[in-house]
């Protein structure tokens, strides 16, 4: 067996092995994600390999996000797989990624996607990746990135929420996320994460022993109380598990601040807990959190077109990541627009947001040319697909946000620890400079 460590060993290789990317087959099916609604899965057989991948989907979607699928839904997207996509498709070869997603585009003929659906596009576009790794007998992440890929992300966890996520009178803010930023290796960054997680389900039982333990849609604990509350048993629990552990556990939160913003009013309306604020309050509000607590990261803290409240935020939030998810929905287009004037400092990458593998390897290496911190992320309606913890590595993200609990959230942090594995002393972990 040959060492893969360039594209002469892997042509050497591919002789030798008689290995063959070319597109043998396309399937397309309808299954479930985790909130129960229909999805797309496919696969893609070359002659030398296969290739599986499933579309997730969000609940609080951007408005600058393509669209999932066509009118006519999953039904109508799998029969546009077997009649427009499949017939492009095969006899491509596999390993023509760039080429491949392209070809995507051309077929759609659209800006965003509306044809053959965004979902569509990645799920197809991931499984041509995953075909042409398998052919080479390779992990995903190393054909996408080749060997020096060795860095491990840090893992964002979603702790506990309200929002969109979960109803009733849990807190108006969707997620409070903990990130371990020193962990030695992923596996005690992950560990870390379940602590705290099984920490704050001990407080909460603490403080109200009639808690039922319901969780949101990403597995975090969503409790009936206000956000101010929240913090502070999530700050609990954080400075309790990195002193065991000695791992420092420190708070974000996603704001997602789309979903509380009222036009009409131009206010943010905190329904649960009966408080609206304006722009100026918002950031002050804000500010406030971010001091108090100590946070390294708040996500969408202020509506998807506001991009001159995210610059002043993060001009005066030094040393906090202030990220961008529906504010540039992994659009390079917008990503320009928000770098011009400093908007954030950081950008979620959700490959579905924009459709294909190389658009959203365009919009991180744009992020990282400007000093923006990618995140690869995956959204509250997930399968138990495992490819966005490739991703993380193939595309060089600092920071994974993928949840801490339920089957679908443990499937990512799993394979990034068999990743780990593969590494084996390579390994390093992501650093994070603020
Ligand atoms: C978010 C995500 C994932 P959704 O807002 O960041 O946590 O939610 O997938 O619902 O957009
Ligand atoms: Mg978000």
């Amino acid at each position: 067996m040959l060492k893969l460590e360039g594209k002469d060993e892997l042509a050497k290789y591919n002789e030798a092995e008689e290995v063959s990317t070319v597109i043998e087959n396309i399937t397309a099916r309808k299954l479930f994600n985790s909130r129960g609604e229909e999805t797309l899965e496919i696969d893609i057989s070359t002659v030398s390999g296969f290739g599986r991948a499933s579309a997730p989907a969000g609940a609080s979607r951007g408005k600058a996000e393509v669209i999932s699928y066509p009118k006519g839904k999953v039904d109508l997207a799998r029969r546009q797989v077997e009649e427009l996509v499949a017939p492009e498709l095969i006899g491509r070869n596999a390993n023509e990624q760039e080429e491949i997603d392209l070809l995507l585009h051309e077929i759609d003929g659209t800006e965003d996607f509306r044809n053959l659906g965004g979902n569509t596009a990645y799920a197809v576009s991931l499984a041509v990746a995953e075909a042409a790794a398998t052919s080479y007998g390779m992990p995903l992440f190393q054909h996408l990135a080749g060997y020096f890929a060795d860095e491990l992300p840090c893992p964002l966890g979603n702790v506990l929420g309200g929002g969109k996520h979960a109803g009733g009178k849990t807190p108006d803010i969707q997620e409070f996320l903990v990130l371990p930023i020193n962990a030695e290796s992923f596996s005690d960054a992950a560990s870390a994460n379940v602590l705290v997680h099984q920490r704050i389900g001990s407080l909460l039982r603490r403080k109200d022993a009639s808690f039922t333990g319901g969780r949101g849609e990403e597995g975090a604990w969503a409790p009936n109380i206000k956000s101010e509350q929240a913090l502070q048993i999530v700050a609990k629990a954080c400075d309790e598990v990195s002193e065991e552990l000695s791992v420092e556990c420190r708070i974000g939160l996603d704001i997602a601040a789309s979903t509380l913003w009222k036009q009409e009013e131009e206010l943010y309306v905190y329904d649960r807990e009966g408080i609206k604020r304006n722009s100026g309050e918002q950031l002050d509000f804000l500010l406030s959190l971010i001091w108090n607590h100590n946070l390294i990261y708040v996500e969408d803290p202020f509506h998807e077109n506001d991009f001159e409240s995210f610059a002043e935020l993060a001009d005066k939030a030094r040393g906090c990541l202030i990220s961008g998810d529906d504010l540039f929905a992994t659009s390079k287009k917008r990503l320009t627009r928000g770098i011009e004037i400093s908007a954030g400092n950081a950008i979620i990458i959700k490959t579905n947001q924009v459709g294909t593998l190389t658009d959203a390897w365009e919009a991180t290496e744009l992020a990282r040319k400007a000093s923006y911190v990618p995140i690869m992320s995956h959204r509250s309606g997930e399968t138990t697909d495992t490819h966005l913890a490739h991703l993380s590595v193939a595309l060089h993200c600092p920071i994974i946000k993928t949840g801490v609990m339920g089957g679908t959230r443990v499937a990512k942090i799993n394979e990034l620890i068999r990743i780990e594995e593969i590494l084996g002393d390579r390994t390093k972990m992501a650093v994070l400079s603020l």
